[in-house]
C-alpha cells in the first residue's frame, strides 16, 4: 500500500493520554445515578443496569494482575475521524491488562456480529491504522441491534471466539442499543460485558460526563478550513453568495462551531428557529434583508451556513415530519407499492388537513425528499434534503420581489455547497487522535474492572491531555423515553444547541457585526506538527462551554 508522506509521519505519532491511565488504576465510585428523565420507565426496562455509579480511574501504585481476555469491537453508524485510534487504544489497553488478550473486529457494523463476520485484529494490522481517518479497518454499518434473535445470534459467535467483552463505538442510537444488549446479556448471565464509546461528528452525544463525541473536532476543522477558503474566494471575486449546508442531523452544533471559527455573514441555528417559531418565510426574509443591506454597501457577496436538520425545526415542518414518520412507519409497504408519480398525492390524501397544506406548499423535490426511506432508527435522512438549494432559490425570489418594490438594489448570484462526507474520514486532529485513543484505553480499563452497560468517558479535555479525567458513565443515566417508529422507546437524550449556552450566546452577540461587515476568519488546514496553540486546540464550542 502506497502511503503519503503525512501518513508515514502520522503513523509514528504517540497519542497523549490522561496521566492516570499510564500506570495501574483504581476505581473511584460516585453516587448511584438516575436517568435524565422518565426514571420509573427507564428503571423498569433496565433492571440490571440502572442506577449504577459513575466511575473515575485514579492512579495507584498497587499492581493488579488480569487474566487474558478476548474482546470484540464494532463500529456503528456514520464514520467519524479517530475511530481507528479508539480501536488502537482498546488493543493496547487489553494487551496492557494481559499480553495474551486478543481483539476481534466485527465487520461492516453491528450486522457483522449477527452474521458472524469478523477478523482478528493483530498488532500488525493495528499499526497500519494508527492515527488514520476512516473506519475501513473493519468497516461500519447501520444495522440496528434490537431483537432477541440478533442478540442470541451474536452470543453464539461471542461464545465460539470466547469473547468476554464487546465494545460498541457509535452515536446515541447505537449506544442505546449497546445498553439494551448489556442489559440482556446480564439478565441471561451470558458472561459478556458491553461497553460503549461516544462517536459522531454531529456532536449531539454529550452531557455532564461526556464532553464531546469524537470526530466532531476534526470534522468541524475540516469544514471550517473549506468554508474559510470559500470566504476568501468570495471576498476576492465579490460576486457570489454561498449557501453552505453542513451535516449534523437535528442538532446545529457543527454549523455553530464552524460559524465560531469562520465568522460568516449568516448562520442559521435550527434550535433558535424552533424556539422563535420561525416560518420558512421568516428565515428567507431575514437572509434577504442581510443580502440587501450588504448590497447597499456595495457587497454583493457573502456566506450563509445552514444546519442540515433545519427543516425539522420549522414548527409547521416538524408537525408534518412527525405525522409522516408515524404514517410511514405503519404504511411503508403500501406507500412503496404506489407508482412513483402518484406517491405525493397518496401522501397528501393521508395527512391531516394542516399538514397536507404544508406538504402541498413545498417544491416537489423537497416533498419527495421528505418521503424517502427513514434510517434504521426511524430518523428522516436530513442529509438528503437539499435545504441549501431551497433557501438559495427562495432568497433569490424574495430579492426579486424586494427589487420590484424598490427595497433592494444589487446583484444576487448564488452557489450551493453541502459539506459532510468530506470531513467524516479526515485524518484525526491531535485532539481527536488523543481523545479517541484515551477513550479506547479507558474502555479496556472498564473491561478489566468487569463493568458492563457503561460508556467510556474522558473529561476535562480543554486542559493538557495529562490532566484529562478517565472513567465510565452508566448509559442508562443518559436515557429518557422518546417516540420512535410510532412507539415510546428508551433512548439516549440527544444534546441540541442550548440557546442559553455560551457558544450560542457568543454567536448571537456577534452576528450582526458579521452580517453587515466582512469579518471572515480563515482557519486554514489542520496542523499536526508545530506549536501547541496551533496543533492541540479543542473546538471553540468546548472552550466556551468550559469558560476557557
Ligand atoms: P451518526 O454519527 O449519527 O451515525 O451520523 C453522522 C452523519 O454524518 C450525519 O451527520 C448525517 O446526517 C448522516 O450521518 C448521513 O448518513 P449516511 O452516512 O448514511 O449517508
Amino acid at each position: 500500500m502506497v502511503k503519503s508522506a503525512l501518513q508515514v509521519a502520522r503513523a509514528a505519532y504517540k497519542p497523549k493520554m490522561p496521566k492516570a491511565l499510564y500506570g495501574s488504576v483504581r476505581i473511584e465510585e460516585g453516587a448511584p445515578t438516575q436517568s435524565v428523565a422518565d426514571q420509573d420507565e427507564v428503571k423498569k426496562l433496565f433492571p440490571n443496569t440502572y442506577g449504577m455509579p459513575a466511575l473515575k480511574f485514579v492512579e495507584t501504585s498497587d499492581k493488579a494482575t488480569y487474566p487474558a481476555i478476548n474482546v470484540g469491537v464494532i463500529l456503528s453508524g456514520g464514520q467519524a475521524p479517530g475511530g481507528h485510534n479508539v480501536i488502537a487504544g482498546i488493543f493496547d489497553g487489553i494487551k496492557n491488562l494481559n499480553a495474551d488478550s486478543r481483539l476481534y473486529g466485527f465487520l461492516m457494523g453491528p450486522g457483522g456480529l449477527v452474521d458472524h463476520n469478523y477478523k482478528e485484529l493483530t498488532g500488525e494490522i493495528i499499526d497500519d491504522y494508527r492515527n488514520t481517518g476512516g473506519f475501513d479497518i473493519i468497516g461500519s454499518g447501520r444495522t440496528k441491534l434490537e431483537s432477541k434473535e440478533q442478540f442470541d445470534k451474536g452470543l453464539e459467535i461471542l461464545k465460539k471466539l470466547d469473547v468476554k467483552a464487546l465494545v460498541i463505538i457509535g452515536g446515541d442510537d447505537s449506544n442505546t442499543n449497546a445498553c439494551v444488549l448489556a442489559e440482556y446479556y446480564k439478565a441471561i448471565d451470558a458472561g459478556v460485558q458491553v461497553i460503549g464509546c461516544p462517536k459522531t461528528i454531529d456532536g449531539d452525544l454529550k452531557n455532564e460526563m461526556i464532553e464531546t463525541s469524537f470526530g466532531f473536532d476534526t470534522a468541524c476543522k475540516v469544514y471550517s478550513e473549506v468554508i474559510g477558503n470559500i470566504q476568501r474566494d468570495c471576498n476576492s471575486a465579490r460576486k457570489y453568495w454561498h449557501f453552505i449546508k453542513l451535516m449534523g442531523r437535528s442538532a446545529s452544533h457543527i454549523a455553530l462551531e464552524c460559524a465560531l471559527q469562520v465568522q460568516p455573514n449568516v448562520c442559521i441555528i435550527s434550535e433558535e428557529v424552533e424556539a422563535k417559531k420561525l416560518s420558512l418565510d421568516d428565515i428567507v426574509t431575514d437572509i434577504a434583508k442581510t443580502v440587501a443591506h450588504r448590497a447597499a454597501n456595495g457587497n454583493n457577496f457573502g456566506t450563509v451556513l445552514i444546519p442540515e436538520g433545519l427543516i425539522e425545526f420549522i414548527p409547521a415542518m416538524k408537525a408534518l415530519i412527525s405525522e409522516l414518520n408515524d404514517f410511514l412507519a405503519h404504511h411503508q409497504d403500501e406507500f412503496n407499492a404506489v407508482p412513483k408519480d402518484g406517491q405525493l398525492a397518496y401522501i397528501k390524501k393521508n395527512l391531516s388537513a394542516d399538514n397536507a397544506k404544508v406538504f402541498a406548499s413545498l417544491p416537489n423535490a423537497v416533498a419527495r425528499q421528505l418521503t424517502l426511506d427513514r434510517d434504521p432508527h426511524g430518523n428522516v435522512q436530513v442529509s438528503l434534503i437539499e435545504t441549501e438549494k431551497l433557501l438559495a432559490e427562495m432568497v433569490g425570489n424574495k430579492l426579486a420581489e424586494m427589487k420590484a418594490e424598490g427595497k433592494y438594489k444589487g446583484k444576487f448570484a448564488s452557489q450551493v455547497h453541502f459539506f459532510g462526507y468530506e470531513g467524516r474520514c479526515a485524518a484525526p486532529s491531535n485532539y481527536d487522535a488523543d481523545y479517541c485513543y484515551s477513550l479506547g484505553y479507558t474502555a479496556a480499563a472498564l473491561i478489566g474492572a468487569g463493568k458492563t452497560g457503561y460508556m467510556s468517558s474522558v473529561r476535562n479535555t480543554t486542559a493538557p491531555a495529562g490532566e484529562w479525567i478517565a472513567g465510565g458513565v452508566p448509559v442508562t443515566m443518559m436515557m429518557n423515553m422518546e417516540r420512535r417508529h410510532g412507539e415510546m422507546k428508551p433512548v439516549i437524550r440527544k444534546a441540541l444547541v442550548e440557546l442559553d449556552g455560551a457558544p450560542f450566546k457568543y454567536l448571537a452577540a456577534n452576528r450582526e457585526a458579521w452580517a453587515t461587515g466582512t469579518e471572515f476568519v480563515y482557519p486554514g488546514p489542520i496542523q499536526y506538527f508545530g506549536p501547541t496553540e496551533v496543533c492541540d486546540q479543542p473546538t471553540i464550542t468546548l472552550k466556551l462551554e468550559q469558560g476557557k
